[in-house]
């Protein structure tokens, strides 16, 4: 058993071990492996003549690297991805049997890819967009795809108009513009004139769309599933992710600048937090409800622009997964992962969630795109860790080598194998739900209500929370040129909430919206973020040192965040060493060039004596930088007397102090708040 175990949790590893190739020490040889004698000059008739066709290394090389690149994804083509490992805290049999769901002791392993929407491969990552979080399950029975996203509802109700929902969002035809941004004309278009994005625009404009980290955000299968267990009774079930550290966002002006300071900002938290040791955990929840509860909301479960609140329908957490390993080659695995809600294993089905019922076509028909043909499951990131057995053959890249001359069921050569596999030996068997209807092309009166949950959003969102709705709207139309598309808009809005619309139509310059208003009063706590966890771990601060600083002081006052796992990264003028006033020295981790506030939680200033003008000017444009983000500000020694320069002295989340011991304890818990919103009104 123990064996067994052990097993299971490297089998992927080893299984991708086979393919890893260190070239490192090697010597140079063309595809064929023969050795190549000259890298840097092509074949040529005389010192200074023409090329020669003949040149078979020139050409091989030249060929290989014309054809680098596949196309990116259609959308989510900008992701990262790692490897991880996923454990069920207590068997699920009672509600499905799924193995991988059965037994604590078993690890499976995991590898997940997150993702922006609209932009293209080489887009910034901070900007406003939903986040992808697909995992694949590599379970002994199959691989298992959880193709989620960090939004629990989607704009729209029926696959038929996914082209036209991603058309519009994508850079406009006519001038490719703009890249990865949904503040443009034709989303806006398209959200006023298909009401069913009502309550997925909710969650698009608020700070769901900047996550903080992909380590900060909660992830959501989407559309209702099925769990069935090993009597054939079934459950529809939702999933969910939520992360330990709690769901964190940046603020918009913060998200826009580190587009520029750091495109790759949050593949870098990602990666870092890996190699730092500081694993991405993501507790697994289900919501459950019986088949017989189907009907007892006043929506459709069957509607992926709706979510079961969870103070109805409670999120049992089932298990957590670790991401543990980053990539080693970004294209061989996080490229060319290719996932699919049609991976499944026994013990999970479907729904008849038209939105589902339609990925269940698109994902494999990418992938021929993409990848080039039919066989990228040999591909080693998307290889099953079980062994698989068919009849297919052939195609494009194909690597196994199959033996024998049958090819076909049913056979006799080959005694009528590979034979399929009965229920009880493991065999998929669809859950068999009783279906009946006429052929019809439209959508059922359950499906109308588009704004009752929009409004349960907005009814749920903390004052800071609803004024950053507000402001997304006015930024995102500001950009928008038609006043018709504007006015549309605002006019759609009222029937979300009407305090909302009339803000926002008043910033965009269009009339008040007419009428309208809800009267949902409900609210769900479990959707505003200030109900998270806060917590001080993994949060960057910028420690502003310049020469002559108190070394002992500071050498605790670091050892003491870190033990509360804060991050502190060194900031001064130059690389290389800042001194203490005892003679002590402390690593530069950036200058003022090469970091920026927006790029950390929070600042600690300590300063130093004797420090230049411009020093204290850097250090002033991080603190009031940092300060208008809501950050936690601290300080200690010379970093006291600027602040009152700085004019931040005495102001909420400002932590000012000489005594070291307490100003740890206040500045760590001011960190972990995150925000400090209240400074709003200061
Ligand atoms: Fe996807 N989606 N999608 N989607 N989706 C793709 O598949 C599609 C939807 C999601 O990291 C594509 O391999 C249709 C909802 C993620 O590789 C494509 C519809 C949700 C990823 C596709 C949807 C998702 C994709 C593009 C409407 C959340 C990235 C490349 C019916 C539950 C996976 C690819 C990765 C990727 C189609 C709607 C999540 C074209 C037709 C709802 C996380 O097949």
């Amino acid at each position: 058993m123990k064996d067994g175990r052990k097993n299971n949790e490297n089998r992927k590893n080893e299984q991708l071990e086979q393919f890893r190739v260190d070239d490192a020490g090697q010597k140079m040889t063309t595809n064929q492996g023969l050795k190549i004698s000259e890298d840097e000059f092509s074949l040529k008739a005389g010192e200074r003549g023409p090329t020669l066709m003949e040149d078979f290394h020139f050409r091989e090389k030249m060929t290989h690297f014309d054809h680098e690149r596949i196309p990116e994804r259609i959308v989510h083509a900008r992701g990262f991805a790692a490897h991880g490992e996923f454990e069920v805290y207590e068997s699920m049999k009672e509600y499905t049997k799924a193995k991988f769901l059965q037994d604590p002791a078993v690890k499976t392993p995991v590898f997940v890819r997150f993702s922006t929407v609209a932009g293209s491969r080489g887009s910034a990552e901070t900007v406003r967009d939903v986040r992808g979080f697909a995992t694949k399950f590599y379970t002994e029975e199959g691989n298992y795809d959880l193709v989620g996203n960090n939004i629990p509802v989607f704009f729209i109700q029926d696959a038929i108009k996914f082209p036209d929902l991603i058309h519009a969002v994508k850079p406009e035809p006519h001038n490719e513009m703009p890249q990865a941004a949904s503040a443009h004309d034709t989303f806006w278009d398209f959200v006023a004139n298909n009401q069913e994005s009502a309550h997925m625009i909710m969650w698009h404009m608020s700070d769901r769309a900047i996550p903080r980290s992909l380590r900060m955000m909660e992830g959501f299968g989407v559309h209702t599933f099925r769990f069935v267990n090993d009597q054939g009774k079934a459950h529809f079930v939702k999933f969910h992710w939520k992360p330990v550290l709690g769901v964190h966002s940046l603020v918009w002006d913060e998200a826009q600048k580190i587009s520029g300071k750091d495109p790759d900002y949050q593949r870098r938290d990602l990666w870092e937090s890996i190699e730092k040791g500081d694993y991405p955990v993501f507790e697994l929840g289900v919501q459950l409800l019986a088949e017989e509860d189907e009907f007892k909301f006043d929506f459709d479960i069957l509607d992926p622009t709706k979510l079961w609140p969870e103070e109805d329908v409670p999120v049992k957490i089932i298990g957590k997964m670790t991401l543990n390993r980053n990539v080693d080659n970004v294209f061989a695995e996080t490229e060319q992962v290719a996932f699919h809600p049609g991976h499944v294993v026994p013990g999970i089905d479907f729904s008849n969630d038209p939105l589902l019922q339609g990925r269940l076509f698109s994902y494999t028909d990418t992938q021929l795109i993409r990848l080039g043909g039919p066989n990228f499951h040999e591909l080693p990131i998307n290889r099953p860790v079980c062994p698989f057995h068919n009849n297919q053959r052939d195609g494009y890249g194909r690597q196994t080598i199959n033996v024998g001359q049958v090819s076909y069921h049913n056979n006799s050569l080959a005694a009528n194998t590979p034979a399929p596999a009965s229920e009880a030996e493991g065999g998929y068997v669809h859950y068999q739900e009783k279906v009946e209807g006429r052929k019809i092309r439209s959508r059922s009166d359950s499906f109308k209500d588009h704004f009752s949950q929009a409004t349960l959003f907005w009814n749920s969102m903390s004052q800071p929370e609803k004024q950053h709705i507000i402001e997304a709207f006015s930024f995102e139309l500001g950009k928008v040129k038609s006043m018709s598309v504007r006015q549309q808009v605002a006019d759609m809005f009222a029937n979300v909430n009407l305090e909302l619309a009339t803000a926002f139509a008043e910033a965009i310059g269009v009339n008040p919206p007419q009428g309208g208003g809800s009267n949902v009063t409900k609210s769900s706590a479990a959707l505003s973020q200030e109900n998270t966890k806060k917590k001080p771990n993994t949060r960057k601060v910028a420690v502003i040192v310049g020469n002559d600083f108190n070394g002992t002081d500071l050498v605790s006052v670091l050892g003491s965040l870190k033990s509360e796992g804060i991050q502190p990264e060194i900031i001064s003028e130059k690389l290389g060493t800042v001194k203490g006033s005892d003679g002590s020295g402390l690593e530069v981790a950036h200058t003022f060039l090469t970091a920026d506030s927006v790029l950390f939680d929070a600042v600690y200033v300590v300063g130093g004596s004797g420090q230049s003008r411009k020093f204290q000017n850097d250090a002033a444009y991080f603190v009031n930088e940092a300060f208008s983000h809501f950050k936690a500000i601290g300080a200690t020694h010379e970093g006291v007397k600027w602040l009152e320069i700085f004019n931040k002295k005495n102001c909420p989340g400002v932590v000012t102090g000489e005594d070291i011991n307490g100003f740890v304890t206040e500045f760590v818990a001011a960190v972990a708040a995150h925000r400090h919103w209240d400074r709003q009104i200061v």
